[in-house]
């Protein structure tokens, strides 16, 4: 038995760790995997779900044949090429009768590979569809919202190894690897040497997050309340003078200021304190060591504000508190740079408001229509199960778990049973892939090549400028039929006898493509080539952090554009927002006793890792987390069963004690249950899709949910 080391890097989250991988040839299996010290990016960091690649790509669960499912629902194997052909001969039939907005993709957050996310869309614009749907709008695409409302700054925000302060609205770094994208791989480390360098760690959570634990402030607010905090934040920096003057006058200008002002004036210190359930004096605390005695930093807010009510008026505000502060790189300061983009001067100026929503047509489902390439996730089960011109017939589903991370489950389960064709693309029998007619496994991480996560047109993901093609390590398991992610689009493309033109660059239809051939075509115009990132793994075999000239920001191109602070929506939102929301005591209200907040776990990734023995061991289920003071005035046991309603569904769960939940608050991991034979409860079935939700990105209310507890009385002892 020969072991084999050799590099690569985990890519099931965006922080991209390094790895040594120990593969055993003769089995064609890896067996241990390490993390590695040399990569330049994560530094030897490595999280639980990365070590488990063992039994992710060798485990029982993993689908190595293609299937199909049988009329009585059982599933059958089919091979890869005869799976195509009929898939092919069913979306022919369906273009033919409904035409191309009939035809759909859905794209998960194990999509994005290089060459994958770029075919996706290259596949429906070559049969004319625009129904492009992924997680991104049950994400955090408040943040695009606020960006085309408001406006963007062309050279990106303050990085975390300059800044003097960092506040973080509902982000859990520690982790979640994830606060884009400023702190992303090895985030303890990377806090805590920033914090000895003099970092100011704010937190706003209604948790005592992981994060949280090493914040210099920690305001603990009731969720839901952030828009009111940083109107209040606002109003208190205005006031005291706090904001960078001369940023302000340039890029606002005095007209907006003064409609910023107004806007908020309601948002007393004292009244939001009150509201959001602070301790008196917290807001004036926070302004403080924000604006006050900081120059460099940021705010970000991530999935907790942007999933809750409000989420589009929250990250507006949050984004007016770096714009009032000019918490932005400036002209000579290093950016950011991804080498396998083309190169794109960045300038310190004002990238004017777009609404580039206004251009699309609008949606069959409430009217709303598009957000950037995506349509809104929300809306799907509905643009399946509303009959008419449009309906969508047919689905293709990539490296994501509809059935279990979109809203309303009891619709998103409706409208999977009712498509009539329904393809996934999954390394494992998902929830979602029971319902499909084809399942096509696919090869996994280790398999093949692969460049990090990386959107043409959108500023990079990563914290630095490191990147590494990652190169196959594994051949295809013996006795497997898999394909590479990309294929399906291709192959289809080909059956249906239309041209793909990937990234611009019309395909050979006849002689099949390879990874690293797509990946070449993408990387025409970046800043680097293929065989040069192959050149450069031979000295930097952990990849590299690249330092091109284009990194360096450079001076206002002569744009006049200035940021729109307080548009009228925004205006009209914040109103609302004070009347219907911050008009309230610190409580639920409304009839309802608790607020039900997001939260990610450690082990796995969305539903990734629920799968593994590894994981189940130590986490068999998603329990519902409540502060030890709740339980208590519940009259609740640790592990007793409860039943938590809201105004749309009811789940049951295990209830644990949590002293870092503030009272009044419960938490539940999303992306579990889903099936009969899957641990764990759905907290999706909470969730609404047609109240409470967002104008622009049809965002459903997906945290600080109002929620009733009680105590399920096990069924043998109700006589
Ligand atoms: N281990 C792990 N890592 C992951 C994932 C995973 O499932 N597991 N998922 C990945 C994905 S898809 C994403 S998008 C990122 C997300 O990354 P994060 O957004 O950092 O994810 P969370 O850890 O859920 O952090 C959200 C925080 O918001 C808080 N919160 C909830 N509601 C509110 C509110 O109304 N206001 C405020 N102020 N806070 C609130 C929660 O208590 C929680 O601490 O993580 C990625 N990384
Ligand atoms: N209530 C509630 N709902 C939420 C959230 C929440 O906080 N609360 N969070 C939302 C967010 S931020 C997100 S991003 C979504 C996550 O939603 P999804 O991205 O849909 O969830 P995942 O479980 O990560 O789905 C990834 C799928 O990809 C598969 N996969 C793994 N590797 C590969 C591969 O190489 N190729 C292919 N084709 N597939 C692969 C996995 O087996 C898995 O089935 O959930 C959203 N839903
Ligand atoms: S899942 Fe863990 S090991 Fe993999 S990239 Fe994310 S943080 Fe790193
Ligand atoms: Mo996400």
């Amino acid at each position: 038995m020969t072991i084999r080391q050799t590099r690569s890097y985990c890519r099931i989250c965006s922080a991209h760790c390094g790895v040594i991988l120990s593969i055993d040839d003769s089995l064609n299996r890896i067996v241990d995997v390490k993390a590695d010290k040399d990569n330049p990016m994560s530094n030897g960091y490595v999280c639980v779900k990365g070590l488990q690649a063992e039994e992710a790509h060798h485990g029982p669960a993993r689908l190595l044949r293609p299937l199909k499912r049988q009329p009585d629902g059982s599933f059958t194997e089919i091979g890869s090429e005869q799976a195509l052909d009929e898939i092919a001969a069913r979306m022919r039939a369906i273009l033919d009768q409904d035409g191309p907005q009939a035809v759909a993709t859905f794209k998960g957050t194990q999509g994005t590979l290089f060459a994958t996310h770029q075919i996706q869309h290259d596949f429906l614009t070559a049969i004319g569809s625009r129904q492009f749907y992924s997680t991104n709008t049950v994400d955090q695409s408040a943040k695009m919202v606020s960006f085309e409302r408001q406006g963007g700054w062309a050279a990106g925000p303050q990085d975390v190894s300059t800044a003097d302060v960092l506040l973080l609205i509902g982000a859990n770094p520690i982790i979640s690897h994830s606060t884009m994208p400023v702190i992303s791989p090895d985030p303890l480390r990377t806090l805590r040497k920033e914090k000895d360098r003099g970092l100011k760690l704010i937190c706003i959570d209604p948790r005592r997050t992981e994060t949280a634990h090493h914040a210099d402030l920690f305001l603990q607010p009731l969720p839901g309340r952030d828009a009111g905090i940083a109107a209040a934040l606002i109003r208190l920096i205005l006031d005291e003078g706090w904001e960078d003057k001369e940023f302000v006058a340039r890029h606002v200008g005095a007209d907006r200021i003064a409609e910023l002002r107004q806007a908020v004036e309601p948002f007393t210190t004292e009244m939001v304190e009150l509201s959001a359930g602070l301790e008196a004096g917290q807001l004036r605390a926070a302004a403080a060591m924000f604006a006050r005695d900081s120059k460099r930093g940021g705010a970000f807010c991530s999935t907790g504000p942007c999933m809750a009510g409000f989420s589009n008026l929250t990250q507006h505000l949050v984004d007016t508190l770096n714009i009032i502060c000019g918490r932005f790189r400036r002209a000579g300061e290093k950016a950011v740079v991804d080498v396998g983009l083309p190169e794109m001067t960045r300038y310190a100026e004002v990238i004017a408001p777009q609404r580039s929503w206004q251009a699309h047509p609008e949606s069959r489902i409430r009217g709303i229509g598009q957000l950037g390439i995506d349509r809104l996730a929300s809306t799907l089960a509905e643009e399946i199960l509303t009959p008419g011109p449009g309906q969508i017939r047919a689905l293709i589903v990539q490296g994501g778990n509809p059935a279990v991370c979109l809203p309303d489950q009891d619709k998103i389960f409706a409208a999977l049973e009712a498509i009539d064709l329904l393809v996934v693309v999954d390394p494992y029998m998902t929830a979602t892939a029971r319902f499909a007619d084809y399942v096509l496994p696919p090869t996994m991480m280790y398999e093949r090549a692969d460049l990090p996560i990386s959107v043409a047109g959108f500023p990079p993901l990563l914290p630095t400028s490191w990147t590494q093609l990652a190169q196959p390590v594994l051949k295809h398991p013996e006795g497997s039929d898999l394909i590479e992610d990309w294929y399906v689009y291709w192959a289809l493309a080909r059956r249906l006898g239309v041209q793909i033109a990937f990234h611009g660059m019309p395909l050979d239809m006849d002689a099949t493509p390879t990874t690293e051939g797509l990946i070449a075509i993408r990387l025409a115009g970046a800043q680097i080539s293929l065989d040069q990132l192959k050149e450069d793994l031979k000295t930097h075999p952990a990849g590299k952090i690249y330092d091109p000239p284009s990194a360096v920001v450079q001076p206002a191109s002569g744009s006049n554009a200035r940021f729109d602070v307080m548009p009228e929506d925004v205006a009209d939102e914040l109103t609302r927002f004070g009347q219907s929301v911050m008009a309230r005591a610190a409580e639920a209200g409304g009839g309802f006793s608790h607020l039900l907040i997001s939260r990610r776990l450690n082990a796995v990734m969305n539903t990734l890792g629920t799968n593994l023995s590894g994981i189940l061991r130590n986490m068999p289920d998603n329990p519902a987390y409540m502060s030890p003071a709740d339980l208590e005035a519940l009259g609740l046991e640790p592990g007793d069963q409860v039943e938590i309603a809201s105004e749309h569904g009811r789940i049951e769960a295990a209830i644990q004690p949590d002293k870092t939940m503030r009272r009044g608050i419960i938490s539940v991991a999303h992306c579990w249950g889903g099936t009969p034979d899957k641990p764990g409860v759905n907290v999706n079935k909470l969730v609404s899709t047609s109240s409470q939700v967002e104008p622009i990105n049809a965002m459903p209310r997906m945290s600080a949910i109002p929620v009733n507890i009680r105590r399920r009385v096990p069924a043998e002892a109700v006589s």
